[in-house]
């Protein structure tokens, strides 16, 4: 399929860049993915021609802005990404629109660097990844807490999406991994992190308080589309401390947005389908962690949807998601 939007595509600045070599540098092709990753031009667009990608709106890598602990440092490194990222979209304008990374170390700045990237930059949202650390190593921040109903309210009125993306968890906080670093990023641990997230801002009323906030998250749901029933059911037996107005799965169904991003799989496609429609569902690919090539390989060809979703998922539900003027 030609015309696609891609939307977890991710970039990243000579200061975050290292944050993706204990991912990427293992396989031997440490340089090769370093370029890929800092590249906004000709590699990229031509990869992205290949796979059929007439969009990325591109965003930074992880864990990045959320893993620095001074509050100062977090500040200018996102306003750095978040002008790299302009500039890409001055350059190829009908290639690239952005996510704003963001400092979420100190709420308040983190809505106004917000503001500044969507009103004056343009921007289509924010891509934040996990938790945020802040001042000492052994910290971790959701954003279901108290101290975040302001930032809230920000992508609230603004009303753009908000891309909630994996990080790893950070060692003070992962006996359960202890002896297996390989189930701590990307083949699990990412999604336990995420989809958990996830569930505590269902379960924070949030959704109750700012009714038309849209969190997009990546890989097929993160898991949650296959265990939601059970999530319902059981939650009539063990509601402790649940905030939410509603049941976990209206919230769920209605404030959230699932990509394919490295998950080209049938089984979870049709599961993700199931539970949420075809609406709120996006092609994504989740370069240069994954290859565009991959994820357009199978979603151009699986058969779990008609020529006509497979328009609406790679194309027009992004269009409306974000505004785009294409
Ligand atoms: C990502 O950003 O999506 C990512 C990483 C590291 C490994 C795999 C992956 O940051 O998908
Ligand atoms: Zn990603």
């Amino acid at each position: 399929m030609k015309g696609k939007i891609a939307f977890e595509e991710h970039m990243a600045i000579e200061d975050t860049l290292q944050d993706a070599k204990i991912f990427a540098g293992e396989s031997g092709q440490w340089d090769e993915f370093a370029e890929e990753i800092l590249d906004l031009d000709e590699h990229r667009l031509a990869t992205m021609d290949r796979a059929g990608i007439q969009m990325a709106i591109l965003s930074l890598n992880a864990p990045a802005i959320q893993a620095i602990l001074d509050r100062d440092e977090a500040v200018e490194t996102s306003e750095k990404a978040n002008d790299r990222m302009a500039a890409a979209v001055t350059a190829h304008p009908d290639r690239y629109a952005a996510l704003a990374a963001l400092p979420m170390q100190d709420p308040k700045t983190a809505g106004e660097e917000l503001k500044r990237c969507v009103n004056e930059l343009g921007f289509k949202g924010a891509l934040v990844n996990g938790f945020t650390q802040r001042d000492v190593a052994d910290s971790a921040f959701y954003y279901d807490i108290p101290g975040y109903r302001d930032f809230w309210q920000v992508v609230s009125d603004l009303d753009v999406p908000f891309y909630l993306h994996p990080r790893m968890q950070i060692p003070e906080r992962c006996e359960i991994y202890d002896g297996h670093p390989w189930l701590k990023s990307s083949p699990w641990g990412f999604a336990v992190e995420t989809s958990t997230h996830a569930l505590r801002l269902c379960g924070s009323g949030l959704f109750d308080d700012f009714p038309n906030l849209r969190i997009i998250v990546g890989h097929q749901g993160e898991g949650i589309p296959f265990g939601l029933w059970r999530m319902d059911a059981r939650m009539r037996f063990s509601p402790r401390g649940y905030c939410g107005k509603r049941p976990l799965g209206d919230y769920f169904r209605e404030h959230f947005h699932v990509t394919t991003s490295g998950n080209y799989n049938d089984a979870a496609f049709r599961c993700t389908i199931d539970t949420l429609g075809t609406e709120q569902l996006y092609f994504c690919s989740d370069y240069p962690f994954e290859r565009m090539e991959d994820a357009s390989e199978w979603f151009d060809n699986t058969d779990v949807i008609t020529e006509e979703q497979r328009q609406q998922i790679g194309r027009a539900n992004a269009i409306k998601l974000f505004g785009l003027d294409l």
